[in-house]
């Protein structure tokens, strides 16, 4: 595997900027990206001085999806063997998509396994498999509908129609969009969650993401669980001393 396909940038304390690396292809995601993505963010995962990552691509691509021309050819069965793209999905920390320029196909999934996206106004979000023929593979008929709704997933997934930042802002595929380029946002945002308390941003985002998949009540139980739990740390001593002694909170992670 060759190593920078995959860049690894720290702009700002435990803040980890992972940065697609294919220009050339759009970022198109072969199985060397595929790979490095999911190598590498379980190393971060068990990082203790890691608490936050922005997934990012170039300036004019996000990711233009899987990588086309590595697939052709492909039986099902080699398809079947490629890896999974778990990766982003079962990262436990919170995990924020920078979207400059295109994502589709697989790149929209990427993002859509993140945890928080941003945009820059030249954004364009699509699933254009059924162009090819093919079938969404990374949760392009799974959690796009759920974050968009019914319609405007079926609209997308259908039509391979690419939509606007505007659209996507709209649709709620997207928090924010930024003038330009919006990595510098995302880092300042990952920045803020960083400097909260790491444990607790951990609990919070399994209770949302586990939250979703069940019915309210078990996930009300799930909520009030993490809610209890995270009395148990160090931090939510130092979150209330700070409060009363009107100062800002140092989070240690304990
Ligand atoms: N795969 C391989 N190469 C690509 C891809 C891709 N997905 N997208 C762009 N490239 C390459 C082009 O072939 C071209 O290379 P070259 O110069 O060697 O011919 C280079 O990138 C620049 O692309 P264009 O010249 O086409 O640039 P344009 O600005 O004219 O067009 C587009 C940009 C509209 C984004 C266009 O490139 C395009 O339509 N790309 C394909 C988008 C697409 O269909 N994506 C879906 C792929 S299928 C998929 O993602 C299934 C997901 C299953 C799960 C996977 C989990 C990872």
């Amino acid at each position: 595997m060759s190593a920078n396909v995959l860049l690894i940038e720290h702009p700002a304390p435990h803040v980890v900027l992972l940065r697609i690396n294919r220009p050339e292809a759009l970022n198109a995601l072969n199985a060397e990206v595929r790979e490095a993505i999911n190598t590498t963010l379980p190393r971060l995962d068990a990082d203790p001085e890691v608490r936050c990552v922005v997934l990012a691509g170039s300036e004019k691509s996000f990711a233009a999806g899987a990588d086309i021309k590595e697939r052709a050819g492909m039986s099902a069965v080699d398809v079947m063997k490629m890896s999974t793209t778990r990766g982003i999905a079962a990262f436990s920390k919170p995990i924020i998509a920078a979207v400059n320029g295109f994502a589709l196909g697989g790149g929209c999934e990427y993002a859509l396994q993140c945890d928080i996206v941003l945009a820059n106004d030249r954004a364009r979000f699509g699933q254009p498999e059924i162009k090819l023929g093919l079938v969404p593979g990374a949760g392009g008929t799974q959690r796009l509908p759920r974050v968009v709704g019914k319609h405007n997933a079926l609209y997308m997934v259908l039509t391979g129609a690419m939509v606007s930042a505007r659209d996507a802002l709209r649709m709620g595929l997207v928090c924010e969009v930024v003038e330009g380029n919006c990595d510098a946002r995302a880092i300042e945002l990952a920045t803020q969650i960083a400097a909260m308390a790491p444990l607790t941003a951990k609990l919070i985002k399994e209770a949302v993401n586990s939250g979703a998949d069940m019915a309210l009540d078990a996930a009300l139980r799930l909520e009030t669980r993490a809610h209890q739990l995270a009395f148990a740390t160090e931090d939510v001593r130092e979150g209330i001393a700070a409060f009363i002694e009107k100062r800002q909170a140092d989070f240690t992670g304990h």
